[in-house]
């Protein structure tokens, strides 16, 4: 596979971003590096044995990059100037759609210029998925930054099979009806031939959409338009559950854990919090309930330590800078309010890490908590119990991400509660260690069964590709 084949690729995905990051070393020229996470490692199996394409941004605003292979992928850039990213990416997308999908919690911004650079965008995308296509080729679109892609695609290329997975929320009808241009939305969602998401009540959601705004008859899981079929399901993604385990029994990562418990206090319990500095985590809600427990008298700085990490996120946004000074000011009061001198009762780093130091930081959390508002699935909390090999460590979840439907033997709590968080960590902590033993042997049965293989394969046999198992299963079979 050189440059752009003549003939197309078989099988397309279409993201937002490439499953790369440029690198630069010192003065050295710059180089592309696979992205971790678990989507780019399900996909790029399926993707080199299809001979298959990635369609996305690069990150960088300006000129894009001439497309290139790298990993058995062949990958087509798409520019975003600055003005797109300011007005497609920052505003339609992060300042309007994200909030108003995770149950207004945020106000939404709606602005038409943000709304033209969105469908002028999504238009880009679509032309270049087009190009790069093979005659009768598979496309999958990724998420709601291009909710628009799929009638666009069709439009150019009607003899594609196109797949379309959201990974946030869908919001209720009375939500969604709020948005201008509601209808144009939905019909471009409706171009695909399967929409996924996060949860069922999402596809359903989406289903009573197409007959309260566009007179269609959705029935079961289907709808009928123009003469095709499109299919709306339920698909909850995962990670890579062995990936996770294996750093989880590493010799060094286990060290490296007795080491952080160690250095933050030897025998106080330790509660852990690892978000991306978003408003819909519900980081602040937890340092409420935290700080509470602490007034109560409930737990003690002698007792528990706080560890929040929050990966910094979107800092350009003004929800975003405003929601990192409440936070930060939050983490002070406690710590003014509660602390020792050489002791402070909440840890707070707001850095990214890698994979080893947060699955350390995961076997040396007593409790995890997940806490956030809305979520469309929360990989965080599968991580944390993709790591607890000991079957041993408590998750507080709350009810309101895609995750608490299948890890049902968390604690689970309501984060718009701040005294059933409270209620939450207080059972956590208090629990026998044979209760929290039962607890996540039955949650890592459930997230090893069905992994992140697990979800690409069914939504591509669902959608129709064959081969698509096959692929990954010879290259789990390589050495
Ligand atoms: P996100 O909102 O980004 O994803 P999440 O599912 O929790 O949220 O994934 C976050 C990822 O970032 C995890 O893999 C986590 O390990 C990593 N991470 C978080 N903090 C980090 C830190 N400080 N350093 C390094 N890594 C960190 C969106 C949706 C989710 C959905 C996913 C996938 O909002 O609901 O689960 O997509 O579909």
């Amino acid at each position: 596979m050189g440059t752009d084949a003549g003939d197309g690729y078989e099988f397309v995905v279409v993201a937002n971003r490439l499953p790369v990051d440029e690198v630069t070393d010192g003065d050295g020229p710059h180089r592309w590096e696979r992205s971790p996470g678990g989507l780019v490692s399900a996909l790029q199996p399926v993707v080199r044995q299809m001979r298959g394409a990635w369609v996305g941004w690069t990150g960088s605003a300006g000129e894009a990059p001439d497309p290139f292979d790298i990993d058995g992928m062949h990958l087509r850039p798409v520019p975003l100037s600055a003005e797109d990213v300011d007005l497609y990416y920052e505003g339609q997308s992060n300042a309007t759609i994200w909030p108003l999908f995770h149950d207004l919690v945020e106000q939404p911004t709606h602005r038409r210029d943000w709304r033209r650079a969105y469908e002028a965008v999504n238009r880009r995308f679509a032309r270049a998925a087009a190009e790069v296509a093979a005659p009768n080729a598979t496309v999958w679109v990724h998420d709601y930054q291009l909710l628009l892609v799929p009638a666009m695609l069709r439009e150019l290329r009607p003899d594609v099979r196109i797949g379309f997975f959201l990974h946030i929320p869908f919001p209720p009808v009375e939500l969604f009806m709020q948005l201008p241009r509601r209808r144009e939305l939905l019909q471009g969602l409706l171009g695909a031939d399967l929409v996924g998401f996060q949860g069922a009540l999402a596809a359903q959601n989406f289903l009573r959409l197409t007959r309260l705004l566009l007179e269609l008859g959705p029935k079961d899981d289907r709808v009928e338009v123009d003469g095709r079929t499109v299919v709306a399901r339920a698909f909850p993604i995962s990670i890579d559950v062995a990936e996770v385990d294996q750093l989880a029994a590493d010799p060094a990562v286990q060290q490296r854990a007795r080491q952080l418990r160690t250095e933050l206090g030897g025998d106080r319990r330790l509660l852990l919090g690892v978000d991306r500095l978003d408003y819909t985590k519900g980081i602040e809600q937890r340092l409420e309930a935290h700080h509470d427990l602490l007034a109560d008298g409930e737990i003690s700085n002698d007792d528990v330590v706080l560890v929040q990490v929050a990966t910094p996120s979107r800092q350009r946004i003004a929800q975003y800078q405003q929601l990192r000074e409440r936070v930060e000011r939050a983490v002070g009061r406690t710590n003014g309010e509660f602390g020792d001198v050489g002791r402070a009762p909440v840890h707070y780093l707001f850095q990214s890490f890698g994979r080893a130091e947060l699955v350390a930081l995961y076997l040396a959390a007593d409790v995890m908590l997940v806490t956030p508002l809305r979520d469309g699935m929360n990989l965080v909390a599968k991580e944390f119990v993709a790591a607890r090999r000991d079957e041993q460590g408590a998750l507080v979840l709350s009810e309101f991400t895609g995750a608490a439907a299948e890890l049902d033997d968390a604690f689970l709590i309501n984060a718009h509660d701040t005294d059933d968080i409270k209620r939450g960590i207080l059972e956590a902590l208090n629990a026998e260690s044979r209760d929290l033993t039962a607890r996540m042997h039955q949650m890592r049965e459930q997230i090893r069964a069905y992994d992140i293989d697990y979800w690409a394969r069914d939504f591509l046999e669902v959608l129709g590709v064959s081969g698509a198992h096959e692929a990954e299963q010879a290259e789990t079979a390589q050495p």
